[in-house]
């Protein structure tokens, strides 16, 4: 399947749409109501082309119908539901049968076979499990392929580092910035990670990171480390993933139909421009999806991976339509400050973004730890650092910021999803 060619693929691409469209128009509450209002129906499709016709379904739609709303089977069906918490209000809540159950954990499989895991590695899922899809819907997956799972869970790092050690962990799954935090302990507690530990990869995922990160990451614990995408909209991770060319990420087209649009319009974009993600699951039984607006920035690859395989690469995310901030009129994506700050070799692993109003004007606050090396009891000799940051964020980001150094490991650090931006203008 992943090297199917492109004709044969759009071929059963458009199959799963079609068996798609006959499920939710039979059975979907949402989608009944959106096709009748819409005058749609199954028979009218007659080629992918016709996608566009349908729709946007957005978070609001998923929030306002929660929760069956969206779904086509009865509860007898249904086996697990997962949820993602949003900004505000209550959860999106996902549904699975047995059928869904076994396809993600067939897409993760897929996924950790790409990357060169083997079923004798020792797999340590650092992921929450629970509510969360990177714990379990991973698991599942990673059985599947044979590893021998450890189902740690996110936290208890100095337990983390034990199961690490007894059992000669070869490959975790993480968020980056737990990945971080886990490299802090280890270096507190005298343990060399590139020499005690026994790992050879990571797949980070679940948030987003930029490439500095991942190759600080990779350096720290000597490791291959691969972008992990996905959301738990459409099953949770094992929707994109790397290969070991490690140029974008594979996104499964045989279980998702792939779009970019212009986020304020609409507009379907040509493969190479940036927009917003939106996907439709065509594999899915108990809850598709059509045409979801992820909120998530990427592009696509217009040229074929060296690896050969078909389905289309997306770059790493930008970020969140909603993450990204204006300040006086200059839009940045907190990804594009962590790139710029991890590009220099003296900050440490850990920053945060801070947003207030001065006078009446916002202004951009960087919290930067500094590389431990550096620090020597006091930040009074770092001026010069302080200003160094400055310049290269206000050459890059055309906004002037100010630039405040801390000690390492002072800023809140997490076993999960980073929050590393505080707006404090609305207070
Ligand atoms: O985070 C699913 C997941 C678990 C992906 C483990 C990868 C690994 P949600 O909690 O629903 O699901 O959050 C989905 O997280 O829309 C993106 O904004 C962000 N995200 C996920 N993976 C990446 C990534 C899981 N590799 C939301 N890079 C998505 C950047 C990511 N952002």
């Amino acid at each position: 399947m992943e090297y199917i060619a492109r004709e044969e693929l759009e071929k059963l691409q458009f199959l799963r749409l079609k068996e798609t469209l006959r499920r939710v128009y039979k059975s979907s509450p949402f989608y009944k109501r959106l096709f009748k209002e819409n005058g749609l129906k199954p028979l009218n499709f007659k080629s992918l082309k016709d996608l566009p016709q349908i729709p946007f379904t957005t978070r609001e739609d998923l929030r306002k119908n929660f929760p069956y709303g969206f779904l086509t089977l009865p509860l007898n069906r249904i086996v697990r539901l997962h949820t993602s918490t949003g900004t505000t209000g209550k959860p999106k809540a996902i549904f699975f049968s047995k059928k869904d159950i076994e396809n993600s954990a067939g897409l993760i499989a897929r996924s950790m076979k790409m990357t060169g895991a083997k079923d004798k590695d020792v797999f340590q899922n650092m992921m929450s499990y629970g509510l969360f899809t990177g714990g379990l819907i991973f698991h599942y997956g990673a059985e599947k392929l044979g590893l021998l799972v450890i189902p740690a869970g996110a936290g208890n790092t100095e337990r983390q580092i034990e199961l690490m050690m007894d059992f000669k962990t070869t490959i975790i799954h993480i968020t980056p910035s737990y990945a971080l935090y886990l490299a802090d302990i280890l270096e507190e507690k005298g343990i060399n990670p590139r020499k005690n530990l026994n790992l050879r990869m990571a797949y980070l995922g679940a948030e987003p990171y930029s490439e500095s990160t991942r190759q600080k990451i990779e350096q720290i614990f000597n490791i291959k480390a691969f972008n992990s995408y996905g959301l738990s909209e459409m099953n949770g991770p094992g929707v994109a993933f790397e290969c070991q060319f490690k140029e974008g990420m594979h996104l499964w087209e045989d279980n998702f139909i792939l779009e970019i649009i212009e986020p304020s319009t609409g507009k379907v974009l040509p493969d190479g421009e940036e927009g917003e993600i939106v996907l439709t699951s065509i594999n899915r039984e108990a809850m598709p999806i059509l045409r979801y607006r992820t909120g998530d920035i990427a592009f696509v690859y217009p040229d074929k991976c060296q690896c050969g395989r078909t389905h289309r690469r997306i770059s790493r995310i930008k970020g969140r339509v909603d993450d990204m901030f204006i300040i006086r009129g200059v839009n940045v994506f907190p990804s594009e400050v962590e790139r710029i700050l991890m590009s220099l070799s003296e900050v440490g692993r850990n920053y945060q973004i801070i947003l207030e109003r001065e006078k009446s004007l916002d202004v951009m606050r960087v919290k930067v730890e500094i590389k431990k090396e550096l620090f020597d009891g006091s930040l009074e000799h770092l001026r010069g650092l302080e200003e160094k940051i400055k310049a290269k964020l206000k050459s890059e980001l055309m906004l002037t910021p100010k630039v405040e150094l801390v000690e390492p490991a002072t800023l809140p650090r997490t076993t999960g999803k980073a929050k590393r931006v505080i707006d404090k203008r609305e207070i």
